[in-house]
């Protein structure tokens, strides 16, 4: 299976059909893509044995592992308990070093539900899936990774540049529900540097006049989340 977001390089040989064929791609019961044959020519490359060489991350000793807990459905989305905040950050790791991260998923509503974790800025690891080995297509470099309902996925998180990134479920009703965090990323060499986050007010505001409405005519995705729950945002 492959949760939204999760990237596939994948390699179709279409050479038992003719042209004029229409081969279409299913997501269970769901037509994704139809292929129309023309005129082809034969493809004789054969693939490697091998395709990739995964970097070895050594994991740093003094760096704990870092729990990241998805949580609730519809409206109660949160990650470590927590909506989303543009203001906050959530958590800091230095550039350079890998970390164990360990990501689980405490939902179980309606037969579970699974999310796929993404990360911004990196490429990561997955190393275990609830102590035993990951599905064999997700043993190169990742960005996002599906996590089952009480699952602990463990990965390897090594960031090569500093800065401000998400981490979140990509799901969209999620994301935009709250589920989403940030970290900050420092390099040693420079651990003074200091980021501006937007605020919600300024992002509203410049909206509101590149469309040349008021503010309180715009609507965004995920407010209604926010006002469920009784928070500001
Ligand atoms: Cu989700």
């Amino acid at each position: 299976m492959i949760t939204c977001a999760e990237r596939q390089e994948i390699v179709v040989d279409f050479g038992q059909y003719q042209p004029g064929d229409e081969v279409t791609l299913y997501s269970d019961d769901v037509p994704i893509v139809t292929f129309r044959i023309r005129d082809f020519a034969p493809d004789t490359t054969t693939i490697p044995e091998h395709l990739f060489d995964v970097p070895e991350y050594k994991v740093d000793p003094e760096l704990p592992v870092k729990n990241v807990v998805l949580s609730g459905m519809d409206e109660e989305v949160m990650i470590d308990g927590k909506k989303f905040d543009m203001q906050r950050i959530d958590y800091e790791m230095p550039m350079g070093q890998a970390q164990i991260w360990d990501i689980t998923s405490t939902n179980t509503m309606v037969g579970g539900m699974i999310h796929p974790y993404h990360m911004h800025g990196t490429a990561f690891q997955v190393i275990s899936r609830n102590g035993h080995a990951p599905y064999p297509n997700e043993t190169g470099l990742k960005d996002t990774v599906s996590i089952n309902p009480h699952e602990h996925v463990r990965i390897k998180v090594l960031f090569n540049v500093p800065g401000v990134f998400m981490y979140h479920c990509h799901i969209i009703e999620h994301e935009d529900g709250g589920m989403m965090a940030q970290i900050k990323v420092v390099d040693p060499k420079h651990p003074d540097v200091q980021y501006h986050l937007m605020d919600h007010h300024t992002l509203m505001k410049a909206f509101a006049e590149e469309r040349g409405v008021s503010m309180d005519d715009l609507w965004l995705g995920g407010m209604e989340s926010y006002k469920k729950m009784g928070m500001h945002m």
